[in-house]
């Protein structure tokens, strides 16, 4: 029988080795607790701001100090989409209310992989009514994209060749700018995920979002509270409207990465879309580039895109911009096909111009109307004033036309016209304008504003004169015969 004294030791004992197991068990614990994000996050993404900004958020202020600072994501390749959203806290934006009307459609994983949303045919009225109010008000079915994830897989249909090129690590930052005014919240933030998604993520300075003074609510505090959540974004808010080009101009002035790439609300870019553009600058820090311009639908959402190099950009002589075919032969020689190419033009969904070339050019022209006839005008001054235009096959964004646009040109009894007599009377020499003038219908009075600091602009960068151009850059623009008549002399 065990006295008192030997019944308080056992208790005592077996005390004893429950608190040594809860001291190891802790210790395990921590242990654990650490080498589990050492492994899983910290050697994956280690020494970059996406490690600081994980870190952050799962283990504490006490890991970020150990990190040197502004190295690259070795790893970054390896994750998938879904993980980096997940990262990156994006999440798939679709409302209560969407997922509601899905449920009732029997939808599931709308629009993945560029696939087009197809609502059944009797819709019930009030879904009906519905999706014809959002499609009048966005210009697009702005119903089938509440259903769609802003993180949606996007189909990588790259050439071979595209794919497996290699770029440099080390290319310069970008700033991208979007502006945008009474735009779909969904479509928005769609372009701004991708963007995110898809690129490199130490190649990206910033998104420089430009709100174009809009009363939607949803820009107003979900948007500060949305991009406080999301990494590298910096909103800008303009006091008074200035349509695309002004808007444009604003970014530019305030944009921080050494590389500016703007690109429309509506567009979601593809893998592989950042760096041909970054590493082209490289070559040609004097280029203005743009990428292949894919398509998705206003109706259904669908994106297509293709393996092909695509065309080239020219205008004609209304000075709107037109795609033209490539030769791909020079002599017997075929050209690389996924190589840069000069273009003659750009359009301007989305193109890229180093900062320091763009301010050195004169940015845009500041007394444009609202919107139009900028990225021709843009691709003009470069060829002329001692760059280039180079379409980058390789990089690939997807754009949608909508079937309307919120910016309304109202400095002229038409706007875009007003935005191309500036580009005809400041850079078209005598001899052509009257091609342009004949193709738009003359009338007497064009009202095209001032334009005395752009020819001084032209004059002080010493840019060459149209003639050049023409012979130079776009040797086959000829003059269709309704706009040449007897009296012009063999032109080309
Ligand atoms: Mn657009």
């Amino acid at each position: 029988m065990k006295t008192a004294f030997q019944v308080r030791q056992s208790v005592l004992a077996s005390t004893f080795a429950k608190n040594i197991f809860l001291v190891l068990f802790t210790i395990f614990a921590v242990n654990f607790y650490i080498s589990y994000f050492y492994s899983d996050v910290f050697l994956k993404f280690r020494e970059d701001n996406m490690t600081i900004l994980i870190l952050r958020e799962n283990v504490g202020q006490f890991l970020q100090q150990r990190l040197p600072a502004g190295q690259h994501l070795e790893f970054e390749e390896t994750i998938s989409e879904a993980k980096k959203a997940e990262l990156l806290g994006l999440d798939d934006g679709i409302s209560d209310e969407a997922k509601r009307i899905m449920k009732e459609l029997n939808i599931t994983n709308a629009g993945e992989n560029g696939a087009p949303v197809i609502f059944p045919q009797n819709l019930s009225t009030e879904i009906s009514k519905l999706k014809d109010l959002m499609y009048k008000t966005y210009g697009y079915n702005a119903l089938a994209s509440s259903m769609i994830s802003l993180n949606r897989a996007l189909p990588d249909n790259r050439s071979d060749y595209c794919k497996m090129k290699k770029y440099p690590k080390d290319l310069p930052k970008v700033s991208i700018i979007i502006q945008f005014h009474d735009d779909d919240w969904m479509l928005l933030m769609r372009t701004v995920h991708s963007i995110l998604l898809r690129s490199p993520y130490h190649l990206i300075e910033e998104i420089l979002l430009i709100h174009d003074v809009s009363e939607r609510e949803y820009f107003k505090e979900k948007l500060e509270n949305y991009i406080k959540k999301i990494p590298k974004i910096r909103l800008i808010r303009s006091h008074r409207r200035q349509g695309i080009i002004s808007a444009r101009i604003l970014g530019a002035r305030n944009a921080v990465g050494p590389v500016l790439i703007f690109i429309d609300s509506h567009c979601e870019v593809t893998t592989g879309w950042l760096e041909p553009i970054l590493a082209r600058f490289v070559e040609a820090p004097n280029a203005v580039l743009w990428g292949k311009i894919s398509t998705m639908s206003p109706d259904t959402m669908q994106v297509w895109t293709n393996s092909e190099a695509g065309r080239i950009g020219s205008f004609r002589w209304n000075l709107n911009f037109e795609y033209m075919d490539v030769d791909w032969y020079e002599g017997d020689k075929p050209t690389p096909k996924f190589e840069p190419k000069p273009s003659v033009t750009i359009l301007g969904a989305c193109f890229a111009i180093r900062k320091d070339f763009f301010h050195k050019i004169g940015l845009m022209d500041p007394d444009f109307d609202m919107w139009g006839g900028e990225d021709v005008e843009l691709a003009f001054r470069a060829w002329m004033c001692g760059g280039q235009v180079n379409k980058i096959p390789c990089s690939v964004v997807v754009h949608m036309f909508k079937s309307h646009t919120y910016s309304v040109n109202t400095k002229a009894n038409d706007g875009a016209l007003y935005n191309n007599d500036r580009i005809a009377e400041i850079w078209l020499d005598e001899e052509y304008k009257k091609y342009y003038y004949r193709s738009v219908g003359h009338t007497k009075d064009r009202n095209f504003g001032n334009i005395t600091e752009r020819l001084e602009l032209k004059k002080s960068l010493g840019c060459k004169s149209f003639k050049w151009f023409l012979e130079n850059v776009h040797p086959k623009m000829g003059v269709p015969d309704e706009i040449r008549r007897p009296e012009d002399k063999e032109f080309r």
